[in-house]
């Protein structure tokens, strides 16, 4: 066991435009901005009580730590619940359940009063700001946005650890083939290097993000987020405008996502299996050749 290099993400208080676009978005470069919702009605009201009171009634599917094996889709939810009693969890105790991809505009327009999209020279997709709650305890497996958006991700009630990692160290990821998260059985938090040797040649980025903290994500980086408390978390997404970028984001949503669930539905352990074992033997081939070469 061991554990994988990490680097704190820079925190500033405030940001004008032409100093994110040429400090971070066009370096593609991780970045903290404290000062950015302290402004907004969300900073005073967003709290798991606010939630509960506006939304309770809703009856929200809810996703665990266990990975969907066999003949089933890639996310499916683990149970159903009223919104209310999943929030009295998440103040309560800890919970590997959590709510994700949640959409405001659908589910809670009323919160829409309570934020603006920050001028950034970022061009957002207003049609999709989504919502994630978590348990204290609960862990998001390692992946990138399929839709390789720049992502705006700000933090309410309680604190969570995240952890980034450059496109640029995919190789390294024990990316599974046809999806865009790492091999399910590998822990970030204790990495079995023996096992999964590549891991050692990662150097992340990381921060425990408190309340009102909003978080750069570039397009395309990894990232593996653990809830330290019961609380909730809103993403704002810029589509990518590189031709390269957008050509490669409709592969991913309408070929690669639909050819994996059919996979699954038809061959569902054994194409796992196959997928499994080909990404850990090719990494792990190419890491003993690099250290022959050494
Ligand atoms: O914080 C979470 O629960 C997940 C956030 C996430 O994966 C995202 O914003 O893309």
């Amino acid at each position: 066991m061991g554990s994988i290099r990490v680097s704190d993400i820079p925190r500033i208080d405030k940001v004008s435009k032409e100093q994110f676009l040429k400090e971070y978005y066009e370096p593609q470069q991780p970045v903290i901005i404290e000062g950015l919702t302290k402004g907004w009605p969300a900073y005073e009201k967003w709290n798991l009580d606010y939630i509960q009171e506006l939304a309770g009634d809703q009856v929200v599917p809810l996703y665990n730590n266990k990975p969907t094996r066999g003949k089933k889709k890639s996310v499916v939810p683990a149970r159903e619940m009223k919104l209310t009693d999943y929030i009295t969890l998440l103040k309560t105790e800890p919970t590997d359940l959590r709510m994700f991809f949640y959409n405001i505009l659908d589910k809670m327009p009323q919160l829409l009063e309570d934020f603006e999209y920050p001028d950034l020279g970022l061009k957002f997709f207003k049609r999709l700001p989504v919502m994630f709650f978590g348990g204290k305890g609960s862990k998001v497996l390692a992946h990138y946005d399929m839709d390789l958006a720049d992502l705006l991700h700000f933090h309410f009630h309680g604190h969570k650890t995240v952890t980034l990692f450059p496109p640029s160290q995919t190789p390294n990821m024990y990316r599974v083939p046809y999806t865009v998260h790492n091999l399910e059985t590998i822990d970030m938090d204790a990495p079995d290097f023996k096992k999964y040797p590549a891991l050692q040649h990662l150097h992340g980025l990381k921060a425990e993000m408190k309340h009102g903290d909003a978080l750069y994500m570039p397009s395309g980086y990894w990232h593996y987020i653990t809830y330290q408390d019961g609380g909730f978390s809103m993403t704002l997404r810029a589509f990518p405008r590189s031709t390269r970028k957008l050509a490669k984001l409709l592969s991913n949503v309408f070929v690669m996502r639909p050819f994996e669930n059919v996979m699954r539905l038809t061959l569902g352990e054994k194409w796992l299996n196959y997928k499994e074992q080909k990404v850990l033997r090719k990494t792990n081939k190419r890491i003993e050749k690099q250290q022959q070469h050494a």
